[in-house]
């Protein structure tokens, strides 16, 4: 069956400006660095069920309880997913392990998927608090332009001046203050390490629901590299595409006392029929992630990260916090005399793709901001290491000491491309 050829003609002649389109995506991702904190290489056998033929079946509900028929496979492929999401984080999970973890695969993304706990715990006006966009949060979180901003009165914490770092005070402070229903600890870009026990005891001085979203941390949690929260926080979402390295989807991990509300949230609440081909490429990523050729995976993604941190302070770049313990770096770069956007754009054309970022405390403006965020895990899916971090960081630091002489950025995106044939990228046709 798996040799088969799929019937019907080939995307090449039915649509070449698409296939040509996705074969220069495909040439993209292999001859650049991509060091975009939130994205990866989803593996060859990720992409094959996500291109599968359960894109065509509709399944509103869960298992065993649909409203269409013809789910006799759908149903296995649902729970086999969830069977090992939770064998996979339950043996991280600081109490209850996998007996107390309920799994909800459906969720369309992350922000789908944080909205769903909106829904289940919150009613519009409700105080809810998260980490300040500015200061490494999500949009989620309670930003003014985001929904949560719009219909519940959002009170941000943010970090230290002194250190970048999440001020634990504050946080207990605000909360005292405000009276959260929900309290968000989740990041987006800070290269810290969040501390799970504190976000819950304060959670329980005011009585919040504590929700961990470890969209970014979640396979560096999988595999024991970042403290889990699984067994502290009410409920953890995520996103599955990040360090978790599964297909583009969203998940939502959770004490099973929370099971049929957030269910009832995610579906008929929020969303339609789940895209089931995504929840069998989750089901394959699930299955990926608890080998140890993910821990060690996962391992190196923080050390790659340490190791590029390490050399750009070396060469002059700011770190915010020194350093990291995860899988990004936030770099001020104006000390090298550049703005981010500048930074961001040269190195793109010299072939190493990362983002903009505001820093903390930014003094420019967000669409014109100080940093960078670089980071490891996608380089780190193609096999680079300490001695490829070196290169890089080498190659930032030529970059943006010349982000306008054209003939550096293709001398150095002639490099990265040939130290990229060197690491074929996992899933990537060569
Ligand atoms: N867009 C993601 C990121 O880049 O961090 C967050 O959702």
């Amino acid at each position: 069956m798996s040799d088969a050829q799929p019937y019907g003609p080939a995307l090449s002649s039915v649509d070449p400006d698409i296939a040509r389109l996705i074969d220069d995506e495909n040439r993209r991702e292999h001859e650049t660095m991509r060091l975009i904190a939130s994205e990866n290489y989803a593996s060859r056998a990720v992409m094959e069920a996500t291109g599968s033929c359960l894109t065509n079946k509709y399944s509103e509900g869960y298992a065993r309880k649909r409203y269409y028929e013809g789910q006799q496979v759908v149903d296995q492929v649902e729970e086999l997913a969830i069977t090992r999401l939770r064998r996979l984080f339950g043996k991280t999970a600081a109490a209850g392990g996998e007996d107390d973890l309920h799994v909800n695969v459906q969720p369309y993304s992350g922000s789908p998927a944080n909205l769903a706990v909106y829904l289940a715990f919150c009613q519009p006006g409700d105080v809810i608090m998260g980490l300040g966009l500015a200061a490494g949060g999500h949009l989620t979180h309670g930003h003014g332009v985001s929904i949560t901003g719009k219909y519940f009165k959002s009170v941000p914490y943010g970090v230290r001046k002194s250190d970048h770092r999440i001020d634990m005070d504050e946080v207990r402070a605000l909360a005292k203050e405000h009276r959260p229903k929900l309290l968000w600890a989740g990041t987006t870009a800070y290269p810290r390490q969040l501390d799970w026990a504190a976000f819950r005891s304060i959670a329980d001085e005011v009585s919040a629901v504590l929700v961990a979203d470890i969209a970014h941390i979640s396979g560096l949690v999988a595999a024991g590299v970042h403290p889990s929260p699984i067994g502290i926080a009410d409920v953890v979402t995520s996103t599955t595409h990040k360090t978790l390295r599964g297909p583009r989807g969203g998940m939502i991990l959770s004490k099973k006392a929370h099971a049929a509300a957030l269910d009832k949230a995610v579906f008929p609440g929020l969303q339609g029929g789940p895209h089931n081909h995504t929840t069998a490429g989750l089901a394959v990523a699930a299955l990926e992630a608890s080998t140890d050729a993910f821990v060690a995976y996962a391992k190196q993604v923080v050390e790659n990260a340490k190791t590029l941190g390490e050399e750009l302070v070396a060469r002059g770049f700011a770190v915010t916090t020194g350093g990291t313990d995860n899988h990004l770096l936030l770099v001020d770069v104006t000390p090298k005399g550049i703005a981010g956007k500048p930074a961001a754009q040269a190195l793109d054309k010299a072939g190493i793709v990362g983002n903009y970022n505001a820093i903390p405390f930014d003094p420019r403006k967000p669409f014109d901001p100080s940093g960078i965020r670089v980071g490891t895990p996608a380089v780190t899916s193609r096999g680079m290491g300490k001695e490829e971090m070196r290169m890089l960081a080498a190659w930032i630091d030529r970059v943006v000491a010349a982000p306008t002489d054209d003939g550096v950025l293709a001398k150095v995106a002639a490099e990265v491309k040939e130290l990229c044939n060197r690491f074929p990228a996992p899933g990537l046709r060569v």
